[in-house]
C-alpha cells in the first residue's frame, strides 16, 4: 500500500468532490429535518425546507449548530437514529461546561476509522508497521480513533493509552514501535524521558501523529530532532467525529479535510458570514454521511484559513491550517488578543522547550499577565543575575510580538506539571474570580 489509503477518493478532482458532497447533502438535510426535531424547528422558524437545499452553494442558507445548542440538548436531542442502531458512545472532557456525548453507528464508526487509516497511511504507516496509540482511551476520542483506523490499515496496533511513562518506552523498546500516536505535548514529555534514559538507540520510531491541541511548528521541529522522527499533525473534535476530520501529509503544509464526508466553511465569528478562501475565520462543520450524530453547520471554535491550492502529495481535499487559536482560548489581556501560541513560539524560538504556564489576573482593575517557562537542565538555575538577564530578554522579545509586557518567571527544570493528555497552559483568574461571584 502507498501513501494513500483511498486513492481514488483521495485524488478525485474537485468538480466531482462538489457533486458527490452535494448529493450527500441533499439527502442528509433530508435525514437530519426528519429525525432532529430541534433542527427541523431552526429550519422552519427560516422558512427553510429540505428541498431548498439542493447543491453545496445552498449550505449558508442553514442555520448553525453552536455548542450550547448541544449542552441545551443533552444528552438525545441530536440523536437522529434509534438507540438500538447505536454501538458506541464518546464524549468531551467538560471542562468548559456540560459534556458532549456524541453517538455511533456501526456505520458510523466504520467511516471514523477509514479517516484514521488515511491518516495513519498518509504519514507513511503501512501493515508493516507497529502504531504505537498512546492518546487516552476511554470517553476520549484519540485512543478509539487511531487504534480503528490502525487496526483498518493492518498494522500491530499497540493500545497504550496515555501515561505510566516507563510502561510507554519499554513496549516501544522491546515492541519496536514505528508510529507513534499521542498528543505532542506528551510527544515532548516521552522525548524528554527517552534521552533521560539514554535509550534513544533503542527506539525504532519514523513517524509521529500528533494534534488534539494546538503545537507550533517550532515545538513540531523540537519533536522531529529529538525522536528522530517526521511528525504529522492530525486534526478533529468529538462533535464531528473524533481524530481524523483533517490530517497531513508529507507536504506538512496544512492538513487534508476527508471532504467525502465533511464540508468545510469559514465564517466571521461575530457576523456568521461565509469567508472567502484563504481568509481566517472560525471553521464550521457538516457531517454528510454520519447517522447517529449528524450536525449540519455546526461551529468549532476554532480559528483556521483554508486553503485549495494545489499540494504536492496529489490530494486534492482542501487543505485547513493549523488552528491558530480557539476563539474561546484566546485571551483577551489589557484589550489585546493573546494566544498561547504566539507565546510559545518565542519561547522556543529562545532555545526555550514548551515547558510553560501562563497566569492571566486582574489587579486594580488592570490586567496581568505572567508566564513561567522553565530554565533548561544546561541552564544555570542558580545563577540568578543571568536569570534576571535572561527574563529581561524574553520580556522584550514578547512584547515585540504582542505589545504588551508579559511577566516572565524562570523556573527551575522539571517544575511545571507534565501532561499525558492535553497541555493546560492558562489559568485565567479573572474568569475564576467572574464565576464565583455569579454563584
Ligand atoms: O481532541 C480529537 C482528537 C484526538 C484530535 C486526537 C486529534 C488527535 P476534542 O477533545 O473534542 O477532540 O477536542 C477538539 O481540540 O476543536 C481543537 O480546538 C483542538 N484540536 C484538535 N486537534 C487539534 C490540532 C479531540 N491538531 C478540539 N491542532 C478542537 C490544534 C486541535 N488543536
Amino acid at each position: 500500500m502507498g501513501k494513500y489509503f483511498n486513492p481514488e477518493i483521495e485524488t478525485m478532482p474537485l468538480e466531482q468532490i462538489k457533486e458527490l458532497q452535494s448529493e450527500r447533502l441533499r439527502e442528509q438535510v433530508k435525514f437530519v429535518y426528519e429525525n432532529v426535531p430541534f433542527y427541523k424547528e431552526k429550519m422552519d422558524e427560516k422558512g427553510l425546507t429540505p428541498d431548498d437545499i439542493k447543491t453545496v452553494d445552498d449550505l449558508s442558507k442553514l442555520p448553525f449548530i453552536t455548542k450550547d445548542d448541544l449542552r441545551d440538548q443533552y444528552p438525545y436531542g441530536f440523536l437522529a437514529t434509534d438507540i438500538k442502531d447505536c454501538v458506541r458512545i464518546q464524549s468531551t472532557s467538560g471542562t468548559t461546561g456540560r459534556r458532549v456525548v456524541s453517538f455511533y453507528t456501526q456505520g458510523d464508526i466504520d467511516i471514523w476509522d477509514t479517516c484514521c487509516a488515511r491518516a495513519l497511511a498518509a504519514a507513511g504507516a503501512t501493515k508493516e508497521d507497529v502504531v504505537h496509540v498512546a492518546y487516552g482511551y476511554g470517553l476520549f476520542t484519540g485512543g478509539a480513533g487511531l487504534h480503528g483506523g490502525s487496526h483498518l490499515l493492518g498494522s500491530l496496533t499497540l493500545p497504550m493509552s496515555s501515561g505510566n511513562t516507563d510502561r510507554q518506552i519499554q513496549f516501544m523498546t522491546d515492541l519496536g514501535s514505528t508510529v507513534l500516536c499521542c498528543t505532542p505535548s506528551y510527544a515532548a514529555y516521552l522525548a524528554e524521558s527517552i534521552a533521560e534514559r539514554g535509550v534513544k538507540d533503542q527506539i525504532k520510531l519514523k513517524a509521529g501523529i500528533f494534534g488534539a491541541e494546538s503545537w507550533t511548528e517550532e515545538m513540531r521541529k523540537n519533536i522531529e530532532s529529538s525522536l528522530g522522527i517526521k511528525a504529522y499533525d492530525i486534526y478533529g473534535l468529538t462533535e464531528i467525529a473524533g481524530p481524523g476530520v483533517a490530517y497531513e501529509c508529507e507536504a506538512q503544509k496544512g492538513m487534508h479535510i476527508n471532504e467525502d464526508h465533511f464540508i468545510a466553511e469559514i465564517i466571521n465569528p461575530v457576523t456568521g458570514e461565509v469567508l472567502p478562501e484563504g481568509e481566517k475565520g472560525e471553521l464550521v462543520f457538516t457531517c454528510i454521511t454520519k447517522k447517529a450524530f449528524p450536525l449540519l453547520r455546526y461551529r468549532t471554535r476554532d480559528i483556521c484559513v483554508l486553503s485549495r491550492k494545489e499540494c504536492s502529495c496529489g490530494r486534492t481535499h482542501i487543505r485547513m491550517s493549523k488552528p491558530l487559536g480557539r476563539s474561546d482560548d484566546m485571551m483577551v489581556v489589557k484589550g489585546v488578543n493573546v494566544f498561547p501560541s504566539q507565546i510559545e513560539t518565542v519561547l522556543i524560538a529562545n532555545g526555550y522547550e514548551a515547558n510553560y504556564q501562563l497566569t492571566v489576573d486582574r489587579v486594580h482593575n488592570s490586567d496581568t499577565i505572567s508566564c513561567d517557562v522553565e530554565w533548561l537542565p544546561y541552564n544555570a538555575p542558580n545563577d540568578t543575575k543571568d536569570k534576571a538577564e535572561r527574563e529581561k530578554v524574553l520580556v522584550s522579545k514578547l512584547k515585540s510580538m504582542l505589545g504588551i509586557v508579559v511577566k516572565v518567571n524562570l523556573v527551575e527544570p522539571k517544575t511545571i506539571p507534565r501532561s499525558e493528555g492535553k497541555a493546560v497552559r492558562i489559568i485565567d483568574k479573572r474568569n475564576l474570580f467572574e464565576e464565583n461571584t455569579l454563584k
